[in-house]
C-alpha cells in the first residue's frame, strides 16, 4: 500500500522517523470521487530542513511553525538530530529560564485538561502567554487521549498566545525527559511565561514532573477512594498543592471534606518546598469555579521561592539531575543491549533463583564481564592504528 510521510518529516529523514501516514480515499469531501478541491491547486512542495539559525531566529521571533518544528527535531532519536537541536538549545539557552513551570497531575479523568482549559483561558486573556504540554498522552491507560485533549480545550487550543503540543511518552535515551525538558526550553525561549505540564499520574510519572517543574499540582476527586492510596505512595508529598476538583452539584460537600482530610494529611508531612506550607482547594474546573484562586496561590508561591533564592536553586539542582539521569540512562542502555550481557543474563539470574549463587555476587560478575567486554572494544578500536 501506497504510504505518505507526515508533512513534519524531514526531507531526507531515515527510518528514525518510523511513523507514516497511510493515503486517504481518494474522494472529495462530499464522497464523490476526484481530487480534493481543496488542496488540490496546492503545489507539493517537500519542505526543506531548516538551518541552526534559522531554528534559533525562528523560535526567538515566536514563530509557531519553527517553535513546533525545533519541538520535532529535538524530539528525533537520531544522532544527527540529537547533535543539530543540541546546537540549537545551546544557542537558545541564554533565553530561557524566565517562565512558571506548573506540573498538573491527576489520575485519568480527574479534570486535568477542564481544568487547563478553564485556567489556560483566564491566563491568555490577562496577558500571558501559556504552553501546555501534556507529557504521556498515549500511555496505555489512556489510549488515544490526544484527541480528547484536544476537544478538551478547544477554545484554548485557538487561543494565539497559546500553545499546545502533546509531549510523547515512548522513545529511547531520556525518553519523556530529556524531551519534555527540552521543549521546555525551547517555549521559554519562544517567550513563553506560563508553561503547562499535564501528565497522568501513575507514580513514576508524578516523581518525573516534579524534577521538571516550580510547582507542582495534585488533581484529586473527592469520593475516588484513593484519598490514602496517594499518602501511601508518597506522591503528596511531592505536591505544592492538592486541588479537590468537580467540586460541583452533589459532590460539592464531598469536596469540601476531602478538602479538610487532605489539609489534616499534609499537616504531618513534609513540605516539598522551603518556605512553603502546602494548600488544599476546591474547585469546579467545569464551571471555573475556584480556578483562580489557583493561579492567586501559584502567584503567592513564586514570590516567596524567588525571595527566599529557592527557585533558582530549584532549577540549577532539577539540571545537574538531568546530567545524571541521562548518563544513568545512556549506561544503562549499554549495559543491557550488550551481546555478552544479554547471553549470560538469564543463567546468572537461573543460578540466584536457585539458590547456588548470591544476588550481590551475581551483579558483580556481570558488571565485570561488561567492564570487559568495554576494554575489549576499545583495545579492538586501537588495533591495526600506527602508533604515534
Ligand atoms: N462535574 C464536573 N466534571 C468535570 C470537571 N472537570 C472535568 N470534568 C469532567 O471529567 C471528565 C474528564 O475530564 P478531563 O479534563 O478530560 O480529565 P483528564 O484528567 O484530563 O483526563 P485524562 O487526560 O484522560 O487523564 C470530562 O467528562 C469532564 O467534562 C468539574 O469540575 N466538574
Ligand atoms: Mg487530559
Amino acid at each position: 500500500m501506497d504510504k505518505k510521510r507526515p508533512e513534519w518529516v524531514p526531507a531526507d529523514g531515515g527510518e528514525e522517523f518510523t511513523t507514516s501516514v497511510m493515503k486517504g480515499v481518494e474522494s472529495r469531501h462530499d464522497g464523490m470521487p476526484g481530487t480534493s478541491r481543496i488542496t488540490s491547486h496546492v503545489p507539493q512542495v517537500h519542505r526543506r530542513q531548516l538551518t541552526i539559525d534559522e531554528h534559533v531566529q525562528g523560535v526567538l521571533a515566536k514563530d509557531r511553525t519553527i517553535l513546533a518544528r525545533t519541538i520535532t527535531l529535538i524530539e528525533s532519536n537520531s544522532p544527527r538530530h540529537m547533535q543539530k537541536a543540541q546546537e540549537v538549545l545551546k544557542q537558545l539557552l541564554p533565553y530561557t529560564g524566565k517562565s512558571v513551570r506548573l506540573g498538573i497531575t491527576g489520575v485519568p479523568g480527574a479534570g486535568k485538561s477542564t481544568f487547563i482549559e478553564a485556567l489556560g483561558m483566564q491566563l491568555v486573556s490577562s496577558g500571558h502567554a501559556l504552553a501546555v504540554l501534556a507529557v504521556d498522552p498515549s500511555s496505555s491507560l489512556t489510549k488515544g487521549s490526544v484527541l480528547g485533549d484536544k476537544t478538551r480545550m478547544e477554545k484554548l487550543s485557538r487561543e494565539t498566545n497559546c500553545f499546545i503540543r502533546p509531549s510523547p511518552s515512548g522513545g529511547t535515551l531520556g525518553g519523556v525527559t530529556r524531551k519534555t525538558r527540552e521543549t521546555c526550553l525551547l517555549c521559554e525561549a519562544a517567550g513563553f511565561d506560563v508553561i503547562f505540564i499535564e501528565t497522568v499520574g501513575v507514580g513514576q510519572n508524578e516523581i518525573t514532573v516534579r524534577s521538571l517543574v516550580d510547582f507542582f499540582l495534585l488533581l484529586k476527586i473527592a469520593g475516588a477512594g484513593d484519598e490514602l492510596q496517594g499518602i501511601k505512595k508518597g506522591i503528596i508529598e511531592l505536591a505544592d498543592a492538592i486541588l479537590i476538583n468537580k467540586a460541583d452539584g452533589d459532590n460539592l460537600q464531598r469536596a469540601e471534606v476531602a478538602r479538610d482530610e487532605f489539609s489534616r494529611a499534609l499537616h504531618y508531612l513534609k513540605s516539598p518546598t522551603r518556605g512553603w506550607t502546602p494548600r488544599v482547594l476546591t474547585a469546579s474546573s467545569i464551571h471555573g469555579k475556584g480556578v483562580a484562586d489557583v493561579w492567586k496561590m501559584v502567584e503567592e508561591f513564586v514570590a516567596i521561592v524567588h525571595k527566599n533564592k529557592l527557585f533558582e536553586e530549584r532549577r540549577k539542582s532539577q539540571m545537574i539531575e538531568w546530567i545524571h539521569d541521562l548518563i544513568r540512562e545512556h549506561l544503562e542502555q549499554l549495559f543491557y543491549h550488550n551481546d555478552v550481557i544479554r547471553a549470560e543474563l538469564p543463567q546468572t539470574e537461573a543460578a540466584v533463583t536457585a539458590g547456588t549463587m548470591p544476588p550481590t555476587a551475581a551483579a558483580q560478575h556481570l558488571l565485570a564481564l561488561f567492564e570487559k567486554t568495554l576494554f575489549q572494544t576499545e583495545y579492538a578500536k586501537l588495533d591495526g592504528k600506527p602508533e604515534k
